[in-house]
This record gives structure tokens, C-alpha cells and sequence, in this order.
């Protein structure tokens, strides 16, 4: 009787060619000085697995150091924007304890967000539950389809809220509301969250995408180095007090008062045409 044929030796290179490791549901598109990064694992509402985390973490570290990318937009694949953490990934014997993997996991690709020089323009089409009501939290200016929602889902699993949502929600629709949300879970529809001030705007969930790009191109034609600028002020000035805040603008304007940018901008309004930013 023949032998059967040796494989490759396990771990070499042989043998992951011939066994490739699925790509972790993250795409990763750039076009036009605009990266559109899509969480795309449509069947499970783009639930966020840990290869999955790892590499959305990556995708905004590599835009941090692209100055060739203006803008990011943020979205989901199919009918959710997110449905937060993957809580089939919890069930496993292995899986890391929660502190670990909100620490490790979560927290780095908030905080990357949160301090990117390029806007975010999250384009939230569909539920945005849990972690991914976070994520959405996390962006700079959330335009919402009509079909989306979201929701503080942690406490019917018995977790907190987390990601930032405990501190992103205050901050975006008063103390009040965001006791109500963080604590009941309940569901807020796309036109709520927009009377809330939640999101910028809520179009039809056709155009959804359309709208999140002529957003994104227009972020991208202005001054990257004023735009980080004033994303850091809206930042900071959470945590100061006016006569600090009127301080750290000074100085900010004096960052942008300096650059090459500013000149342009101010040469194409004598000239009346369009400027050419550079970055610099
Ligand atoms: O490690 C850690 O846990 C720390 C981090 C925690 C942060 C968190 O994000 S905790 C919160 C986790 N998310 C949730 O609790 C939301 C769970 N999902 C839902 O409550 C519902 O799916 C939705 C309200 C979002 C949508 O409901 P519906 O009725 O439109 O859809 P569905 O039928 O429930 O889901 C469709 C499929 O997606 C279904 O798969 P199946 O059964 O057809 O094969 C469902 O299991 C799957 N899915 C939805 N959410 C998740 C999920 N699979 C894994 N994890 C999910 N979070």
C-alpha cells in the first residue's frame, strides 16, 4: 500500500501557503487622499473578532504616518455598522479576560483614533451596538443612514459600557440622556440620535455612502496641519478651563499661523481661487 504523500512541515513556509489564514474582515481602500476602512464581516454584523481588532489597529496606525491620506471614512459591510465585541470569541476556553482585552484591544484603537491628525467621518449605516457604538462615538463627525441605530447593548450581557462609551456619551448628549442610555441599553433610532446631536445628519441609507465621501473629500482639500489643530482643541478643551482653552487656541493658531498652508490659503482668497494645501 502506497504511503500517503508527506505535506509540508508544519509552521513553514510551505505549509501556510497551503494553508492560508483566512484575512481578518477589515478593508482597508484608499483613493483620492481618502481611506475608507470597512469592517466587513457582514453575517455576524461585523462583530469584532480579536484578528480583527489587531488589524483595524493597524490599518489606523499605518494612516497615521500616510500624509498622503487627508481623511478616513468608517463603516460596516451589509445592514450593521458593528455589533461590538464577537461574543461567540467570548464562549472559547482560551479567550483573555476582559480588562485584558479591553486594555489591549480596545482602548489602542480609540486612543489611535482619537489622536489621528486625519478627521474621521464615520459612516454609520446600520446598528452600531456595544464596542461598536464606541467606535462610532470615536469618530469626528458621524453622518447616519436612516436604518441605523445604537445602542449601549453591555448591560444586558452584564458588562459595562466601555471603549469610551462612558465617556464619549456625556460629552456628545448631556449627562442626563446618557445615564439613560449607558444604564437601560436602550435602542436610539438614527432620528433621535440626530435630535440628540449625535450625529451631524441623518440621510437615506442609499446615499449613505455618497454623502460620507463628499464630507471626506471635502476634509481632504483643506489644511491637514490646521484640521489636527482644531481636532486637538475640540479635544482638550473638555478638560479646561476657558482662560486655558483661550491660551492653547493662541498658540494652536500660532502653529497654523506659520505654515505654508496658511500662505496658500490666504494668497487663493486675493486671487480668488481655490487653494492647493499641502501639508506643510
Ligand atoms: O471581550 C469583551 O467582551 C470585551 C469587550 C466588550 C465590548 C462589547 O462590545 S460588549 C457588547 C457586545 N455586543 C452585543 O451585546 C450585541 C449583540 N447583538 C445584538 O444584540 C443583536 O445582534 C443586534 C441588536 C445588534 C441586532 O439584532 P438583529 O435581530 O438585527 O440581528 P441578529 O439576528 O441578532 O444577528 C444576526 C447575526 O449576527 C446572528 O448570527 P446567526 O445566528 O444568524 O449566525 C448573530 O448571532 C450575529 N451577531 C450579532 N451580534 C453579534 C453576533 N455574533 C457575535 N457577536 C455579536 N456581538
Amino acid at each position: 500500500m502506497a504511503e500517503p504523500e508527506p505535506g509540508p512541515a508544519e509552521g513553514s513556509p510551505a505549509e501556510a501557503a497551503s494553508n492560508p489564514v483566512p484575512p481578518a474582515p477589515i478593508r482597508v481602500e484608499v483613493a483620492d487622499a481618502i481611506a475608507t476602512i470597512t469592517l466587513d464581516r457582514p453575517d455576524a454584523l461585523n462583530a469584532l473578532t480579536g484578528p480583527m481588532l489587531a488589524d483595524l489597529l493597524a490599518a489606523f496606525r499605518r494612516i497615521a504616518r500616510d500624509r498622503a491620506v487627508r481623511a478616513v471614512i468608517l463603516t460596516g459591510a451589509g445592514r450593521a455598522f458593528c455589533a461590538g465585541q464577537d461574543l461567540k470569541e467570548r464562549l472559547k476556553p482560551d479567550a483573555p479576560p476582559l480588562a485584558v482585552v479591553v486594555r489591549e484591544r480596545y482602548n489602542p484603537i480609540i486612543n489611535v483614533m482619537r489622536t489621528l491628525d486625519q478627521p474621521i467621518v464615520g459612516a454609520i449605516n446600520g446598528v452600531a451596538a456595544g464596542a461598536g457604538a464606541s467606535l462610532a462615538f470615536a469618530c469626528d463627525v458621524r453622518l447616519a443612514a436612516e436604518t441605523a441605530s445604537f445602542a449601549l447593548a453591555f448591560g444586558r450581557i452584564g458588562l459595562v459600557p466601555d471603549s469610551g462609551a462612558t465617556w464619549f456619551l456625556p460629552r456628545l448628549v448631556g449627562p442626563a440622556r446618557a445615564a439613560e442610555l449607558a444604564l437601560t441599553g436602550a435602542a436610539l433610532s438614527a432620528t433621535e440620535a440626530e435630535r440628540l446631536g449625535l450625529v451631524a445628519r441623518v440621510v437615506p441609507a442609499e446615499t449613505l455612502a455618497a454623502e460620507a465621501r463628499d464630507v471626506a473629500t471635502r476634509l481632504a482639500a483643506l489644511a491637514p496641519i490646521a484640521l489636527a489643530q482644531t481636532k486637538r482643541a475640540l479635544e482638550r478643551s473638555w478638560s479646561l478651563d476657558l482662560e486655558t482653552a483661550l491660551e492653547e487656541e493662541a498658540w494652536r493658531q500660532g502653529i497654523a499661523g506659520a505654515t505654508e498652508d496658511h500662505a496658500e490659503g490666504i494668497a487663493a482668497f486675493a486671487e480668488k481661487r481655490p487653494p492647493a494645501f499641502k501639508g506643510s
